[in-house]
């Protein structure tokens, strides 16, 4: 039985592209939940990583990061995180200590705070202090402090796991007493065929440069369990037009050759099994595929 009380609450981590939001998530959750690249929009759905321990639940929510978007409006942008936003009991938002941080940043704060939500805690995460000197660092802090007044600021580094302790425990101290969400050995919302298709999107994105928008779609159509210690699986890769389709094909099959090698060390590594991988590259139109 789970000891009693319980403390429980939602962190929705939130910030521009690149600024190390998933690189956040998983250090808090100690697990690769998220997947990571140095490429911006690597993120593009809402992922939840889970972290349970003494009489304390913290589901940490990453989110597709925010950018100016020229085409859409701000609001319609802003969809994509809204949900995530309102269920919050606290937002985290990222910086990354070396960038100018931009209007996109405050003008979401400004609109939670016109939307009269049920009250936040809302703090700042300043990221990559590994990168930035004290004095920067500063000079930064007070900029932002001028914008807007966060309930408590802490400066972090992600990659290096600097300050993620203080962070953690700062969460934990002011949780409200809830019912935990998740049984404690749970660490991630995803199932395995979304992990698994989230590990081959990142190495695609990895090995593809800007020649396809990053909004490529991966499914895993059969996982088999060939024995205790092997899985086949047959993944199909989503792209919007021919030329795409023929980009990630290569000359010969030499790029979706070396993408299936790298799908398939990082699936093993995940997985702990022997993996044979089958990938398939299909087009897909406003969700038909026709291909
Ligand atoms: N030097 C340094 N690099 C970091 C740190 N945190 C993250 N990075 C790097 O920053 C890049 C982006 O990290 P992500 O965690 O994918 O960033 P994100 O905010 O989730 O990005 P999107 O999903 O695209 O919005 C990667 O190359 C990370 O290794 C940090 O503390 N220091
Ligand atoms: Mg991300």
């Amino acid at each position: 039985m789970l000891s009693n009380p319980k403390n429980s609450g939602i962190v929705t981590i939130i910030g521009e592209v690149n600024v190390g939001k998933s690189s956040l998530l998983n250090i808090l959750v100690k697990k690769d939940v998220s997947i990571i690249t140095h490429k911006s929009n690597t993120t593009n759905k809402q992922i939840k990583g889970i972290k349970s321990y003494k009489n304390s639940q913290i589901i940490f929510i990453d989110t597709p990061g925010l950018y100016i978007n020229k085409g859409k409006t701000n609001r319609n942008f802003l969809s994509e995180i809204w949900s995530a936003v309102t269920e919050a009991d606290f937002l985290c938002i990222v910086v990354d200590g070396n960038r100018t941080v931009s209007n996109v940043v405050y003008q979401l704060l400004e609109q939670i705070n016109e939307k009269n939500l049920p009250k936040k805690r809302i703090i700042l995460a300043i990221n990559k202090i590994d990168l930035i000197s004290k004095d920067k660092l500063l000079k930064k802090t007070q900029e932002i402090n001028d914008k807007y007044e966060f309930d408590k600021i802490f400066m972090i580094s992600a990659l290096k796991n600097d300050g993620i302790d203080d962070l953690l425990n700062w969460f934990t101290k002011h949780l409200p007493q809830k019912k935990w969400l998740y049984p404690p050995h749970i660490i991630s919302d995803q199932s395995l065929d979304q992990q698994l298709n989230e590990k081959t999107r990142q190495i695609i994105l990895l090995r593809i440069h800007d020649e396809i928008p990053y909004n490529i779609e991966v499914s895993s159509d059969n996982i088999i369990n060939v024995s205790k210690s092997k899985l086949r699986i047959f993944q199909s890769i989503y792209v919007h037009n021919q030329r795409h389709r023929s980009i990630l094909i290569g000359k010969k099959g030499e790029t979706i050759k070396s993408i299936s090698i790298g799908a398939r060390k990082k699936i093993e590594k995940f997985t702990n099994k022997k993996i044979d991988l089958f990938l398939e590259v299909k087009i897909k139109k406003k969700g038909v595929v026709v291909n």
